[in-house]
């Protein structure tokens, strides 16, 4: 199997036990994955989803014995709980198999930057004055996420590439745009008070990688609709990946030569995708140059 060589992963929002997680790529990557450290952003177990009803498969079981195998390879593993599993909040400091449950973290790259690292939840209280509006969102999210399952199962079923619903309502949404710049500007002015070059964080869904007035702001994005990590270089250079996107074109080009693996850091082949597919991809992996 190839491996995939980097400095520092950060994932977030995988969801696991619910029905939606995409847990199939998520232990490919995990399979794959030769780091030293290992950062799981928040959102991992929706402890909250699974109060009301429990999704468990053999993908999901085998994303957590990935994050323990990592551990006891000596890949330094931080959980920071995120406001679906915010039951483990309560154990912070603690370490679990060799996972260290943390709040939040300052993560310094190769190249001397100080990030700061959280799920970002916490910028909520100031973004969402409104609790109705945000439990009515929250359903409405979830329903467009079931809807995404099924025409997920008909798309595959069809031979077709995987589109998002959700992605494609939340793209088209002012209101979520607009929630969306506003989170982004919370954590990047966050970061840029409190001294630091950056912040890396997830909750909301959406990958990005930019550097505005000097500040580095980070999404990893999520493992429910994306399939997307960040990822630090032993240069210290950040990147985003898209792993769905990578295991399809990696099958597809490679059936019957399954160890020459393809080369790193992955760059987006966006030949032979359909134009917003590959405008994505190549979107997303941009580098940044501070
Ligand atoms: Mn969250």
């Amino acid at each position: 199997m190839s491996t995939f060589v980097c400095r520092t992963a950060f994932i977030s929002d995988v969801h696991l036990g619910t029905r939606q997680c995409r847990a199939g790529y998520l232990a490919d990557f995990l399979a794959r994955l030769n780091c030293e450290r290992l950062v799981l952003v928040g959102d991992i177990i929706d402890l909250q989803a699974m109060r009301r009803r429990i999704y468990w498969d053999d993908d999901q079981a085998a994303v957590i014995e990935q994050i323990f195998m990592l551990a006891r390879r000596g890949v330094e593993v931080i959980y920071i709980p995120g406001n679906h599993d915010d039951a483990l909040r309560t154990m912070i400091g603690a370490r679990i198999k060799g996972v260290h449950i943390l709040g939040h973290i300052e993560h310094q790259t190769a190249d001397g930057r100080r990030l700061l690292v959280s799920h970002g939840d916490e910028f909520d209280d100031e973004l969402l004055t409104c609790r109705v509006q945000h439990w009515i969102g929250d359903q409405a999210y979830h329903l467009l996420l079931r809807m995404n399952h099924w025409i997920g199962g008909v798309r595959r079923y069809l031979r077709r590439p995987y589109w998002s619903l959700s992605v494609w309502a939340k793209e088209r949404s002012g209101r979520a745009r607009r929630y969306i710049a506003r989170f982004e500007a919370a954590a990047s002015r966050t970061a840029r008070e409190n001294g630091y070059d950056g912040y890396i964080g997830g909750h909301i869904h959406k990958a990005a990688l930019r550097a505005e007035h000097g500040v580095i702001y980070c999404n990893t994005g999520d493992w429910v609709e994306h399939c997307t990590a960040l990822i630090e270089d032993q240069d210290g250079s950040l990147h985003l990946i898209h792993w769905s996107d990578h295991v399809r074109l990696h099958a597809s080009r490679a059936v019957g030569e399954a160890e020459a693996g393809p080369r790193y850091p992955l760059q987006p082949q966006t030949s032979g995708l359909p134009a917003y597919l590959a405008a994505r991809t190549a979107a997303g992996a941009q580098q940044v140059e501070t």
